[in-house]
């Protein structure tokens, strides 16, 4: 497949101004006629052709001006059709069939209903069109199909018109806002909706709809109240109104991603729109509402202006993310928001950013635009804008904001546009800053505090590291807050803003009889890493005292996995050893102590460094020793702080179900207690959790204690199990929970468990949520994907070759994990690169899964 390049970008020959579209709707057969208006675009370079893109349906008829077309030829999967005029109606007919794309692009079927994902490019597998997104198109659809099939027909904008035809209906809806054919979207088949409505700030009502199953609408009111929480916030926060009467939210359950920001119809994973205390965790909940948060604010950042071309995917997709975690720190916890996005950053992108498929927000190049949606550009895309934030302000931001709004509102924009917007509004100067934009690389700041004549004296560099295709960096502007605390009086004179912009520099901060305690990246100012020397005296100091709750967590942390990683490297003696846990011991027991912590705050502060995280930090990592250790550590704690773990339990037990912070507080201890009990004393965690299982009254406390039991080897696990499946075998959401725990579980036979999971009944390679809920988490469980006879390895490559021709996009995503072998000692190493090798070798494989498989082997 030909790599495309950003550099290459050039405008359509030809504007879209209007577009007719006339389905004929059939689960295994829909024929679609479109009808565009096309005009030659003044900006762009005459051409006597219009490339119009298909990937697969089935062309019928084809007219210009009602008439044959002067010419028209097949190019590859494109119809290129010559044109002689400079205005013209082209009429497309093509047949789909929506049953048997099991690749979830295009036009569906899924449980009976029919609906599209067209990002980024499935709209050609509907019909042939300039499916790029800077082609901007009105759009006017009739869909009519059997009414008793499909009862409901939505799609974008509102409905203007409807009938019936005997035993068919019909109904006509029109977008009145200028949209590329990425953000088309429809919808039929038999649902309910749970309706409300939302007064914007001006005063216009708006219709609002979340339409499901039957039998799923009482699980749609958390969704609906995330939605109007959206509404309000975008409004308060970034001055945004919604634009049309009427939004749409459908439920499916055969989706590739999470959700799709379809305009005014957003199609979502039943995953992140159903939720009750039965069937949710607390997590479930906040995923809901972080992703109905998202989808809405693309109204704006997306949609009213949207990309260019698909190297600009961060302009949208960084810039919603931040968005979306900044209204859910407001609608929580903001820390504990803060600590979940840094360790969703660690724990995906910073391992992309350090491995082969390495690249800069803003990539240079690609050959399957479906792999990009990364979390580079997602997760990354939003810290560098973060970052922007940080240095104008709030305020500033907010003017910068609203100056992108309104001088791009109905283009398709670059990242450019964004950053001169910024630039404009919020006054600033970001001209080395867009090197975020263009370098790839997790920069290394390396930090040296000194005490000098009664200065403390800070000295900072840089180092951007190389990355595939990208060397010899240049050191890029980093903010990092910090703080300087006096040994004595735990106290600091306030946090301080410095920008690290060239390759070292040494800051100079008066006023020190003794040498403070750094505190510095607060709140994760910068999405670096930080190499310093520091005395564990110290960290256990900033855990104990630090004001800033993320410093105080990364202090927390940073003396696990210091111990983690020295005793993984056989690099600790006894007494090393002995002192390194009794520090964390110590910092933990104040943890539990301190009367001023929330206990959502409290929970982060006692957990453990993932293992996958602590692996990160080690070149050349053995994942069975980093296991034994931590397992280790975790007993001592669990040993150590048993009593004060108890008392903990207890008071957590004593609190009643809610949706409050304290209540979610007190669930999340006691499932971080059982972890700590279930290293240290099994079989009585086995009681435990059997106990809170039984008596559990909602989804977090039965899936903590089922978490819990999976590793147990023990007639509790067994019995709980299968009291787990039969009790929800009908729920597809909980069903996912039951094979995701036991492929994500610590139990020794893991592997063998995965085995027999795939041939369950309820096991289909079809739907994306369940090949996800076993093989990702089995991917993510180093514990059974670096079993060290390589089977973890081999399951994967094997579930890539079967999974590839059904749904490449899905499969596509598994290559990442093995593609870290470079990371791994030796012989994982080997048996990692064997695997991609065998992929690489498959006689067919799928673009997406080409060009993961090899960049990783690159
Ligand atoms: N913008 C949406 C991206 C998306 C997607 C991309 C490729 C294939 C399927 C997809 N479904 C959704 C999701 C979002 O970021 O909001
Ligand atoms: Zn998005």
């Amino acid at each position: 497949p030909p790599e495309i390049r950003r550099e290459d970008y050039t405008p359509f020959a030809w504007l879209v101004p209007a577009t007719r579209l006339d389905f004929e709707l059939g689960i295994d057969k829909t024929r679609i006629t479109a009808t565009l208006e096309v005009e030659r675009n003044p900006a762009a370079d005459p051409t006597p052709t219009i490339r119009l893109n298909g990937d697969g349906p089935k062309l019928v008829s084809l007219k210009c001006d009602g008439g044959d077309c002067a010419g028209h030829t097949m190019d590859g999967d494109d119809l290129v059709v010559t044109l002689e005029g400079d205005s013209h109606t082209i009429e497309i007919v093509t047949e789909i069939e929506p049953s048997a794309n099991s690749q979830l692009m295009g036009l569906y079927a899924s449980n009976g209903m029919l609906c599209t994902q067209c990002e980024s490019e499935g709209f050609r597998r509907i019909t042939f069109f300039p499916d790029r997104p800077d082609v901007l198109s009105t759009y006017t659809v009739k869909m009519s199909g059997p009414k008793a099939l499909f009862p409901i027909l939505l799609c974008n904008g509102n409905k203007v018109d409807e009938g019936s035809d005997g035993d068919d209906h019909w109904a006509e809806w029109h977008d009145p806002w200028p949209k590329p054919s990425y953000l088309f979207a429809l919808v039929a088949g038999d649902l309910v909706a749970r309706n409300d409505s939302f007064t914007t700030m001006n005063g216009r009502e708006v219709e609002l709809n979340v339409w499901v199953r039957d039998g799923d609408l009482e699980r749609t009111e958390h969704a609906m109240e995330s939605l109007k929480r959206s509404m309000k916030w975008d409004e308060e926060v970034f001055g945004r109104e919604y634009d049309l009467d009427l939004y749409n939210i459908v439920a499916v359950s055969d989706f590739n991603m999470g959700a799709m920001e379809n305009k005014g119809l957003n199609v979502f994973n039943t995953k992140y729109v159903l939720a009750d205390p039965e069937t949710a965790t607390d997590g479930d909940f906040d995923g809901v509402e972080g992703v109905i948060g998202h989808e809405y604010f693309h109204n704006w950042s997306g949609n009213r202006i949207t990309c260019r071309d698909w190297f600009q995917l961060s302009l949208k997709e960084g810039f919603t993310v931040l968005r979306d975690q900044l209204f859910s720190q407001d609608m929580g916890s903001e820390p504990v928001k803060r600590i979940e996005d840094v360790r969703v950053l660690r724990g995906a992108q910073f391992p992309e950013d350090s491995g082969p498929l390495a690249h800069p927000i803003r990539p240079d190049s690609y050959r399957e635009i479906s792999n990009f949606y990364t979390a580079t550009v997602y997760n990354k895309g939003a810290e560098v804008i973060r970052m922007m934030r940080t240095m104008a302000g709030e305020g500033a931001f907010r003017k910068g904001t609203d100056l992108y709004f309104d001088r791009h509102d109905g283009e398709a924009a670059t990242c450019e546009d964004f950053i001169k917007s910024i630039e404009d509004g919020a006054g600033l100067d970001l001209t080395q800053f867009r090197l975020w934009y263009s370098q790839a690389g997790t920069p290394r700041v390396s930090v040296e505090l000194a005490h000098e004549g009664g200065e403390a004296v800070l000295t900072l560099s840089q180092v951007v590291p190389d990355t595939p295709g990208q060397t010899g960096k240049k050191p890029m502007p980093i903010p990092l807050k910090i703080a300087l605390f006096d040994r004595e009086s735990a106290e600091h004179s306030g946090e301080q803003l410095v920008v690290l912009d060239t390759e070292s520099d040494t800051f100079r901060f008066p006023g020190f009889a003794q040498l403070p305690v750094l505190s510095i990246n607060r709140t994760f100012s910068a999405p670096v890493t930080i190499s310093r020397n520091i005395e564990r005296s110290d960290l256990v100091f900033l855990a104990r005292h630090d004001d800033d709750p993320f410093a105080r967590y990364e202090a927390m942390q940073d003396l696990m996995v210091g111990h983690l990683v020295a005793a993984s490297k056989g690099e600790l003696g006894d007494e090393e050893r002995a002192a390194g846990t009794t520090d964390i011991v110590t910092a933990l027991r104040s943890v539990i102590a301190d009367e001023a912590l929330d206990d959502l705050m409290r929970g982060e502060l006692l957990s453990m460094p993932s293992q996958t995280y602590i692996m990160e930090q080690i070149e050349a990592a053995d994942p069975g020793r980093i296991f034994e250790e931590r397992e280790s550590l975790k007993a001592t704690i669990g040993t150590e702080l048993k009593d004060e773990l108890h008392r903990l339990y207890e008071r957590a037990e004593a609190v009643p179900y809610s949706q409050s912070a304290e209540a979610k507080g007190a669930r999340k201890l006691k499932t971080l207690v059982l972890v700590y009990a279930a290293a240290s004393d099994p079989q009585k965690a086995a009681e435990l959790a059997a106990h809170q299982y039984d008596r559990a009254d909602n989804m977090t406390d039965r899936q903590g204690a089922l978490m819990v039991l999976t590793g147990i080897d023990s007639a509790e696990r067994t019995g709980r199990l299968l009291d787990f499946y039969n009790r929800y075998r009908d729920n597809a959401l909980v069903v996912d929970k039951w094979f995701s725990l036991q492929a994500m579980s610590l139990h020794p036979n893991v592997i063998e468990h995965v085995k027999a999971l795939a041939q369950h009944e309820d096991f289909t390679m079809k739907n994306p949520n369940r090949v996800r809920s076993l093989y990702m988490g089995f991917a993510v469980n180093p514990h059974g994907f670096h079993a060290a006879s390589g089977e973890g390895y081999r399951l994967i490559a094997d579930l890539i070759l079967e999974l590839d021709p059904i749904n490449a996009q899905t499969a596509a995503r598994f290559v990442p994990s093995l593609g870290r072998w470079r990371k791994m000692e030796p012989v994982r190493s080997a048996m990692m690169r064997e695997q991609l090798e065998r992929i690489a070798a498959a006689p067919k494989l799928s673009r997406d899964t080409f060009e993961q498989v090899t960049r990783s082997l690159g």
